[in-house]
């Protein structure tokens, strides 16, 4: 039988070896938490090799994503698809073991981070999602939601505001199966952390209301289990274990220091660390004894067998719940879910009210909370002002887990990084709120929703400077231009109610990709649309105000310039002006529709075209072409009433018209 530090080396040596052939990775972090990994994967960790995607597995989150080789090893080693050759391609083109690798659950990656900290605050969210689901789906005798969370993370994670965000919450939800190991190795990329890290780690933890387990060598798999033991015992509060590691450990000449951080050993350090571990193999060769200890293909198929006769005995006596918890889990729409929409969008577009669409998005919310208990809503501070808070719905605290409401205190990057990890969870889809210039705080939660793959839906109001007299701190005018540019990521900017329940449906459906819904403080006028035109809005870009015959002019807009569009289109044609109004809530959608649409919406012909956003113009010179005019926002904004600034920065129906008036003269239309 292998000894713990044999199994441990073969961690250390798949790493170094990797790191070696790509010439290119980090194995500092595997080789100093190698003996932590051994000792959880072994001993502790609930998962099933077999089947990745067993709903009741421990999650395991790498915050540290620089170490991947540990992760990509142990995953290997226990028997996920994931074969030697992927190892030896380590960082290749193609391969399936990236550099900072992000979500691929059918290698069993929850999900790791390149942007340090986040993985910790995504940890966060999937423990609540734990604690949730099992407060809503078990039952006395049936605890079919049982599992932990595991991080690991290093110094730079804690280093990261994000993790006071995070585990400043976590404390206080009481998530008592969170458990993460710090690396605490005394090393970043820089050297020593002792001259930028001085925090007092336990202490900061132990201020966030969490266990702390003090100086663990993590090098003694005695000890580093006693103190897993001791994490699980504690069931109110997560557990910090910190754990005194070597960076590169085993690596004689550059163990304790920051070169094996993050670069190749060397082939002679190699060899060194070879004999230092008393590991003789050949690179990428594990003896098949080693290999055989670490299998945990049966014991995983019997830990999922032992979950799925409970799973069983529950289904019998609880049918309905059971499959209420296959649905959720599986991340299906309830089967009445498209005629809600329908008959909601409908009903918005015949009741004609006047509406902020955060307040339409909030009446939206209201009306499907009922049939989707999966809504898993939030608001970083703003509840009232960004309307998500659903009627009727409780909020959570750790006394009340059935409370499905999130109140994350004014930790906006902490929202969207614990939405994500929510989302990668399942069992709920997370919306959380704040103001659009905010988003900039939550940033990189975005675009790792989007680089991951979470349907996590980001309700962002305030969307102009419509918003007024809180002035350019609080108004956006980059925000909308850049949130679209980040790939994958659909920006909705809905018109009035009828749009806004569009808008919401396509973020629900959208399951692995984030939506932004950017949504107006100040009232907006319902537009009429007849049943394709409400039809029509799905597509992203649709004509809302047509003339007769073939218009001489063309006005885009979204949100809430469709207004001062519309306005203007009428000023137009009562002067003999034959205007379109294309509405374009959602450009990345209007883009993804086929030729046929996009120019049946704006026939290539016409070349007098006006868009009008109040946000920076740059992403609309693509729809209005070189002859073409954007009205937008190319400074910041100013303190005032709203309606005032509008007026002030141009965003008026003689503005368009004006604008419309000039292009006409100088082309000679008119
Ligand atoms: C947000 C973010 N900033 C910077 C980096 C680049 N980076 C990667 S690892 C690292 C140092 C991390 O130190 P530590 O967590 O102590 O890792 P160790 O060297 O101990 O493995 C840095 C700065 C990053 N990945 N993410
Ligand atoms: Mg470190």
């Amino acid at each position: 039988m292998p000894s713990r530090r044999e199994l441990a080396n073969a961690i250390r040596a798949l790493s170094m070896d990797a790191v070696q052939r790509a010439n290119s990775g980090h194995p500092g972090m595997p080789m100093g938490m190698a003996d932590i990994a051994e000792v959880l994967w072994n001993d502790f960790l609930k998962h099933n090799p077999g089947n990745p995607r067993w709903a009741d597995r421990d999650r395991f989150v790498l915050s540290n994503g620089h170490g991947s080789m540990l992760l990509y090893s142990v995953l290997h080693l226990s028997g996920y698809p994931l074969s030697l050759d992927e190892l030896r391609n380590f960082r290749q083109l193609g391969s399936r073991t990236a550099g900072h690798p992000e979500h691929e659950i059918d290698i069993g990656i929850e999900t790791t981070t390149g942007p340090l900290g986040q993985g910790l605050a995504n940890a966060v969210g999937m423990a609540l999602a734990e604690k949730l689901l099992a407060a809503e789906f078990n039952r006395p005798g049936h605890d079919i939601v049982d599992h932990h969370t595991w991080v690991f993370l290093g110094d730079g994670c804690l280093m990261e505001g994000v993790s006071h965000e995070a585990c400043s919450l976590a404390g206080t939800w009481g998530l008592g199966k969170l458990i993460c190991f710090y690396d605490d190795n005394g090393i970043s990329i820089d050297g020593e952390v002792s001259g930028w890290f001085t925090d007092d780690t336990p202490k900061r933890f132990e201020a966030y209301g969490w266990q702390v387990l003090r100086n663990v060598d993590g090098h003694d798999a005695a000890a580093v289990a006693r103190a897993i033991r001791r994490a699980k015992r504690e069931r109110s509060k997560p557990t910090l274990i910190c754990c005194k590691t070597v960076i590169g450990y085993g690596a004689p000449n550059k163990q304790g220091k920051e070169e094996c951080h993050g670069a190749a050993l060397g082939s002679e350090e190699v060899a060194l660390a070879r004999k230092s571990l008393g590991w003789p193999h050949e690179a990428f060769v594990v003896p098949d004894e080693i290999r055989a200890a670490w299998d945990s293909r049966a014991a995983g198929r019997r830990a999922e067998n032992r979950w799925r006769k409970s799973w069983k005995a529950y289904q019998a006596a609880h049918p309905e719940l059971a499959l209420e918890f296959e649905r959720r889990t599986a991340g299906r729409l309830p089967a009445g879910f498209e005629d809600q929409v329908a008959k909601g969008a409908a009903a918005a577009q015949s009741a004609g009210q006047a509406l902020a669409t955060r307040q339409s998005s909030q009446a939206v919310l209201n009306a499907l909370g009922g049939s989707l208990p999966e809504l898993l809503g939030g608001s970083a501070d703003l509840t009232g002002s960004n309307n998500t808070r659903i009627k009727g719905t409780a909020v959570y605290t750790r006394s009340d887990p059935a409370g499905r409401y999130l109140h994350y205190g004014v930790r906006e990057f902490g929202m969207g990084a614990i939405m994500n990890g929510i989302a990668l969870h399942g069992g709920f889809i997370p919306f959380g709120g704040t103001f659009l210039v905010f988003s900039d705080y939550a940033r990189s939660s975005l675009r790792m929703a989007s680089i991951i793959g979470t349907g996590s839906i980001f309700v962002l109001t305030h969307d102009s400077i419509g918003l007024g007299e809180d002035g350019p701190t609080h108004q956006p005018v980059e925000q909308l231009a850049s949130l679209r540019m980040i790939p994958r990521m659909e920006v909705w900017r809905p018109c009035d109610t009828a749009e806004t329940w569009v808008a919401w449906a396509a973020a629900i459906r959208r399951r692995t990709r984030p939506t932004v819904l950017a949504l107006t403080r100040q009232a907006l006028p319902p537009q009429s649309r007849d049943a394709s035109q409400l039809d029509a809005v799905r597509r992203g870009g649709y004509v809302l105000v047509d003339c007769a015959g073939t218009p001489q002019c063309i006005l885009i807009a979204s949100g809430s310039e469709v207004a001062i569009a519309v306005e203007a289109a009428g000023l137009l044609a009562r002067r003999g002006v034959a205007t379109r109004v294309v509405s374009m809530p959602c450009t990345s959608v209007f883009d993804a529709q086929d030729a046929k649409w996009r120019d049946s919406v704006l026939p290539p012909a016409i070349g007098c075209r006006v868009a009008v956003e109040a946000g920076a113009p740059d992403g609309w010179w693509r729809y209005v072409g070189s002859r073409g005019c954007v009205i937008g926002m190319t400074d910041f904004g100013a303190s005032g009433p709203g309606k005032d600034l509008f007026r002030h920065f141009g965003f008026s129906a003689e503005a368009v018209v004006n604008a419309v008036d000039s292009m006409l003269k100088k082309t000679g239309d008119n």
